[in-house]
């Protein structure tokens, strides 16, 4: 593990050009260590640019990305490596496939993923891929800036779930101690992370949550959104509705079910023991023990059906303390 930093350390050290892609349909983990790696590299004097299709989530478009965040990029250009972060699969960055055919380092936290590129650094014990690159830019002895220090910030708060996943280690707050250390505006932050939707959003999110369906004695939540659902509330922002069926007493599993563009999409959030990465790749999907998604390749109604009987086979089960 440390071995594989220590390559990607030099190959950085060494080399001059670089692209760094975060997945598609990036996060704010995804977005939060792309920009701060992509500062820390342009203070090395590298020449880099941030590589991706997608708008920034509205939650972190606050972040400044400056010139080197681009949606195009010619593949005559000078190229080292290409930088693939928090993509726990090449398919993650199937939409720019001229990366695909090139060196390529990657760098992720996902447990699920499947080791690809020249040079691979996982460390499933990260609860972000923010903290391996705040660890990455101390080892290539760049001081961290204010804008840095904020993008990691964003990284990892966004990925622990502000914290409480137990992905959060003493590591964890280790380095937010740190990055806070460097003067960045928590308050800022915090409310452009997490005070900041808007009413089609809030109203979604209120019509969503009355029509969770509850199975296994309520252990098991599942909310179910179709496009036109979406298109009648004008919104199309789906964050943190898992969240908050999990967050009741009696659900140890929450799942999400969404209509987007011809797809349906799966995210699942577990508190307790239930890993409902194994079920996201049964269905050649990804994520973490307690926060996992795939792609369905069967319309809402089946995919809910279908998930209703792996996880009664699971034998999930209320944690609820008496
Ligand atoms: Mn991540």
């Amino acid at each position: 593990m440390t071995m594989m930093k220590t390559s990607i350390v030099q190959a950085i050290s060494e080399k001059h050009d670089f692209v760094i892609m975060p997945h598609r349909h990036p996060d704010g983990d995804a977005v939060g260590s792309s920009l701060a790696l992509a500062l820390a590299l342009a203070a090395l004097g590298k020449n880099v640019k941030v590589w991706s299709l997608d708008p920034l989530p509205y939650d972190v478009a606050f972040l400044e990305t400056g010139a080197f965040w681009v949606d195009t990029w010619d593949e005559e250009e000078p190229l080292d490596y290409i930088i693939a972060l928090d993509s726990s699969d090449p398919g993650r960055l199937e939409d720019r496939p001229a990366s695909l055919s090139r060196p390529l380092i990657n760098i992720d936290h996902h447990k699920t993923n499947t080791r690809y590129g020249d040079l691979c650094w996982v460390d499933p014990e990260a609860s972000a891929t923010g903290e391996m690159i705040h660890e990455l830019i101390e080892s290539l002895g760049v001081p961290l800036s204010v804008p840095m220090a904020t993008a990691l910030y964003v990284a990892i708060s966004t990925d622990t779930g502000s914290f409480m996943y137990t992905n959060t280690s003493r590591r964890t707050h280790l380095i937010a101690g740190d990055l806070l250390s460097r003067g960045i505006d928590l308050d800022t932050i915090n409310r452009h992370l997490y005070q900041n939707i808007s009413l089609n959003k809030f109203r979604l999110d209120a019509y969503a949550l009355g029509k969770v369906a509850f199975y296994d004695e309520g252990a098991l939540g599942i909310v179910v959104i179709s496009e036109a659902e979406m298109k009648a509330y004008d919104c199309t922002n789906t964050d943190h509705i898992v969240e908050a069926v999990r967050n009741i007493d009696t659900v140890s599993v929450a799942v999400l079910i969404v209509e987007r563009r011809d797809e349906v999409k799966v995210s699942m959030r577990s508190k307790g023991a239930v890993d409902v990465s194994e079920i996201a790749l049964k269905h050649q999907g990804g994520g973490h023990a307690n926060a996992a998604g795939f792609s369905s390749s069967h319309d809402l109604e089946t995919t809910e059906k279908l998930l209703i009987k792996e996880f009664g086979q699971v034998g999930i089960r209320s944690d609820r303390h008496q």
